[in-house]
């Protein structure tokens, strides 16, 4: 039984409302990761795949109408609605416990509730935070156990103190129309009711490490970002520290876990973390980073040795599939799979695929859930309670026009706005339509715990903080020309823009003025080795200015939303990029 007395009071009252048959405390160890995949196997969570060649794998499929984050469901409950802004859906607190509680009620009879204690953040490091979910769903205690360093480590870390976020998980009926995800800022609590996917049920992941964590940055003066970290060693031995943000689906993951083109030896990428980044201010100056995660929650289509190589050698052990396609010899497939569609192979939904040819094999959002330590590249940097050093930080987005291969910011404050005005085609990471141009700040978009003004407002506070800042720069990956094909390789090709950004954020490197910020010439991406028809850089750096300008519209329909919140320096940014397309 666990000593510290909040932890037991918060798991008393919570059982009292959801009436489990049973309570079962995770501690974290082996013995019980084997006890409760059994369980998970029995109740039809997990289907065991072939043991022999996926040691430690198993399919998870889930309910049809529960595979992707479902933003209109979620719910930013602070007290004042303004301080959850016009960016998210607000529910007043009262409302939310009495709304969400009559589901709770009673939800978990016949059913066993775990307690998962949950550490975010290196053991020992200053940086890190403790949450306990309490959850009905074995699948989610398992993949809690993947994605975060769960069990008696935080309990350890918590000690007795009473500072700890509360997550209370229900799948309930799995109904849409008992479905919400609610996020009380102010008390460092979690409410998801209704669903067992990963980024709504998982509520260490986007709710506590995002939502909840950008609150608490800022009142207590650092970020918590949407942005894989990488470690990047140069053939002369010295290593750089990249964040970057890119929306969900828009391959983050691929750029975490990058391997360099076979004509660039003597290149090195580490992985520190593939999707969330803690950001503080250090001594010195600059920024630091740690992963608060321990396992990734990455898309499953599309990855394959060429797209990931690492990737797909992280995921042949100790990985839960979720929706997925089941070969008959107990392996998996999806759609951009080495593999050609097998002969024969079981869909997502658990349908014989041949047969009906309907649909895809695997959903367009499948995931894998793996531990980090699986992956070959990982960071040995990853445990450092002080985190790394950040260098350059990446805004990049899905656009198949207007947006340069990569451009810099020419400070901090512009590279805030940079990120401010970020767009995106919206993927399958969230359900709605997909392949439509949204605004998606920093990425943040479904992810920003409070006011989006008040947060760029922070962004800009913190760069006053920053004595040596990092350098900010816009990457698209994603352009297109004029037949729909993609102008630029992408995956590990992206290192040559990578080597570019180095250069810059060590001050060394050429680059030209434009009026979006600094433009490399098409000769400073050392393209070498790379198959790329002749003129396609200079296309790929091209800025179109008649674009730029009708998209100024653009930008500022979408600040008018922020009213008085819109700070002044974003509005300044606005203005600058304004007069300097009349200018040139
Ligand atoms: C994710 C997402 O799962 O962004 O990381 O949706
Ligand atoms: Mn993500």
């Amino acid at each position: 039984m666990v000593a510290n007395e909040s932890v037991r009071k918060f798991v008393k009252e919570a059982a009292a409302m959801c009436r489990p048959d049973d309570v079962v405390w995770c501690d974290g160890s082996e013995e019980e990761r084997e006890r409760l995949t059994r369980v998970a196997i029995r109740v039809g969570d997990l289907i065991p795949l072939d043991q022999q060649t996926l040691p430690g794998c198993y399919l998870h499929r889930s309910a049809a109408n529960d595979v992707a984050r479902t933003e209109h469901l979620t719910f930013v409950c602070s007290r004042e609605q303004d301080d959850a802004g016009p960016s998210n859906n607000w529910m007043a607190p009262d409302e939310a416990y009495d709304r969400l509680g009559r589901i709770f009620d009673g939800s978990m009879a016949g059913r066993t509730l775990y307690v998962v204690p949950f550490l975010m953040g290196p053991a020992g490091s200053p940086f890190s935070k403790v949450g306990i979910e309490l959850t009905d769903s074995v699948y989610v205690a398992l993949s809690m156990r993947a994605m975060t360093r769960m069990g008696n480590v935080a309990l350890e870390h918590l000690g007795d103190s009473d500072d700890f976020t509360r997550g209370l998980h229900s799948k309930a009926d799995l109904h849409i129309d008992r479905r919400f995800i609610c996020h009380f800022p102010e008390e460092n609590t979690i409410w998801s009711v209704g669903s067992g996917y990963g980024g709504n049920a998982l509520l260490a992941k986007k709710c506590m490490a995002l939502r909840l964590a950008s609150a608490l940055g800022a009142r207590e003066g650092w970020l918590a970002e949407h942005m894989m970290i990488v470690g990047i060693e140069s053939p002369e031995g010295e290593t750089t520290y990249v964040c970057g943000a890119l929306p969900s689906a828009c391959g983050k993951t691929n750029l975490a876990m990058l391997v360099p083109p076979e004509s660039m030896k003597g290149w090195r990428v580490f992985t520190v973390g593939d999707d969330i980044a803690w950001l503080r201010v250090g001594d010195d100056g600059r920024l630091w980073a740690v992963n608060p995660e321990a396992g990734f929650f990455g898309v499953v289509p599309g990855t394959n040795s060429r797209t990931n190589p690492n990737a797909m050698r992280t995921i042949q052990q100790n990985t839960i599939f979720t929706n997925v396609g089941l070969k008959p010899d107990g392996g998996v497939w999806w759609e951009g799979h080495d593999d050609p569609v097998p002969r024969s192979v079981t869909d997502w939904r658990g349908r014989s695929w041949n047969a009906s040819k309907q649909g895809t094999v695997a959903h367009p959002n499948s995931r894998f859930t793996v531990p980090a330590g699986e992956c070959p590249s990982i960071s040995p940097e990853r445990e450092n309670p002080n985190g790394v050093p950040i260098s350059a930080i990446l805004f990049g987005a899905r656009r198949q026009k207007l947006v340069p291969l990569v451009y810099q910011a020419f400070d901090w404050a512009h590279g805030t706005f940079l990120g401010a005005t970020l767009a995106s085609e919206t993927t399958a990471a969230a359900t709605g339509a997909v392949g439509v141009v949204r605004r998606d700040p920093m990425a943040m978009l479904p992810f920003c715990g409070y006011n989006m003004g008040d947060y760029w407002n922070h962004w800009l506070s913190m760069g006053k903080r920053l004595t040596r800042p990092p350098k900010i720069f816009r990457v698209n990956w994603f352009q297109r020309d004029d037949r729909g094909g993609f102008l630029w390789p992408g995956f590990g090709e992206n290192l040559r823009v990578l080597r570019w950004v180095i250069e810059r954020s060590r001050d060394r490197g050429t680059a030209d003025e434009s009026p979006i910020g600094y433009l490399p010439k098409p000769s400073d991406i050392d393209c070498n080795g790379a198959d790329l028809p002749d003129g396609a850089m200079s296309r790929l750096l091209h800025v179109d200015r008649d674009g730029w300008r009708t998209n100024l519209r653009s930008q500022s329909e979408f600040f008018e939303k922020f009213g008085d919140r819109l700070p002044a320096g974003i509005r300044e940014q606005h203005d600058g990029l304004r007069q300097r397309l009349r200018a040139g």
